[in-house]
């Protein structure tokens, strides 16, 4: 059977790129969503309206994920963060964030391949997704590395405020922009200072490429703005009247993604970070 998996797998995975590089080709060819309409009519946050923000109880089940765990405090996911579908996640997360569903399917996806369930039928708490090594990883900005503490459900507010302080982009009105050589700045200290304090410290070039994937999603899907990202990282809660700053039709694909993650890891250099 695990042989017809992965075979099964190999054609799934070229199946979605080849749709994801579609729906790239029709963002290009189609008009943009106007801003205020981004989030689709009946889905949570339509009308630049979220669900009330309630934080999280101790029973609660949290993820490494800032964005995934800001969905269940606003009830967009079952607020305990348990028992949820992939399927689910795929859904909320394209409405929510407007990423383009190839790209909605494939993490998902990935994520149940990694816990060992059932895209279709599989259920899983948020806790599950931070699983050492699988999307999770060492030297993340807003959380301390699994070796390093129990719980990555919570941000780690230190390593939060010292990454909002990396911006040095200023929009037209003063308000503060993350950049692109900012996050590659920060994702260096990171490392840099991980692999001097965690004696287990693991890195390779998938997961610096998922690292600075997910990391990335700052810069698009929220344009870099501090403003917005200060809520989102420090309380996982929505900004008031929030959202996506991503405007294709289609959402962000991947191959799009690509543009914004390849040149963050390019300029990730741990060996001449000034400490
Ligand atoms: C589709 C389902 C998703 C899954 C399964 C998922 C899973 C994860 C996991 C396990 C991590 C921890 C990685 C680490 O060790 O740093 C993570 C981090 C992250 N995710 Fe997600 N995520 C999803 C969707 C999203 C979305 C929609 C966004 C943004 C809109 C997002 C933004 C981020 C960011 C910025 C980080 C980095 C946090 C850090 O470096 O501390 N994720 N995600
Ligand atoms: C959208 O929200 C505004 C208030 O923020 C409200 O006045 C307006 O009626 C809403 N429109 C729709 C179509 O719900
Ligand atoms: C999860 O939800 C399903 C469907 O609602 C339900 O049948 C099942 O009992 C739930 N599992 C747990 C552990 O709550
Ligand atoms: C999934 O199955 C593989 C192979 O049987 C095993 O090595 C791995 O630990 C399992 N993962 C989980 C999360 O149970
Ligand atoms: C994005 O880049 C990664 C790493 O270079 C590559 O493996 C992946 O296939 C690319 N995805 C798409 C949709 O272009
Ligand atoms: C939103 C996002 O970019 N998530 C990525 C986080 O990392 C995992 C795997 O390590 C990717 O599958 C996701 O695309």
């Amino acid at each position: 059977m695990a042989i017809l998996n992965k075979i099964a797998g190999f054609f799934i995975n070229i199946f979605v790129m080849t749709w994801d590089f579609g729906l790239f080709i029709l963002n290009i060819l189609t008009p943009s969503l106007k801003p205020g309409h981004i989030v689709p009519a009946h889905a949570a946050g339509h009308n630049l309206t979220w669900p009330e923000y309630i934080p999280p109880k101790d029973s609660d089940s949290r993820s490494a994920c800032p964005m995934l765990n800001a969905m269940a405090n606003h009830g967009i996911l079952p607020h305990d963060g348990k028992n949820i579908t992939f399927k689910e996640l795929n859904t909320k997360v394209r409405q929510s964030f407007n990423f383009a569903p190839s790209f909605c399917f494939f993490v998902p996806k990935f994520s149940a391949d990694f816990l060992n369930r059932s895209y279709w039928s599989g259920r899983f708490d948020l806790a599950e997704l931070s699983l050492h090594n699988a999307i999770e990883h060492d030297a993340s900005l807003t959380r301390r590395d699994a070796a390093l503490v129990t719980d990555q459900g919570k941000p780690d507010l230190d390593l939060v405020d010292q990454l909002l302080k990396e911006a040095t982009g200023k929009m037209a009105d003063g308000s503060l922009l993350l950049t692109i050589p900012d996050l590659s700045r920060a994702l260096s200290k990171r490392r840099v200072d991980c692999r001097k304090t965690n004696q287990g410290y693991t890195e390779n070039l998938f997961h610096n490429m998922f690292g600075s994937a997910n990391s990335s999603t700052m810069l698009t899907i929220f344009g870099g703005r501090i403003d917005d990202l200060t809520p989102m990282l420090r309380e996982e809660r929505f900004p008031e009247k929030w959202e996506p700053r991503v405007l294709s039709r289609f959402g962000l694909t991947m191959a799009k993604f690509n543009f914004t993650v390849l040149p963050v890891e390019r300029g990730v250099k741990t060996k001449v970070v000034k400490q």
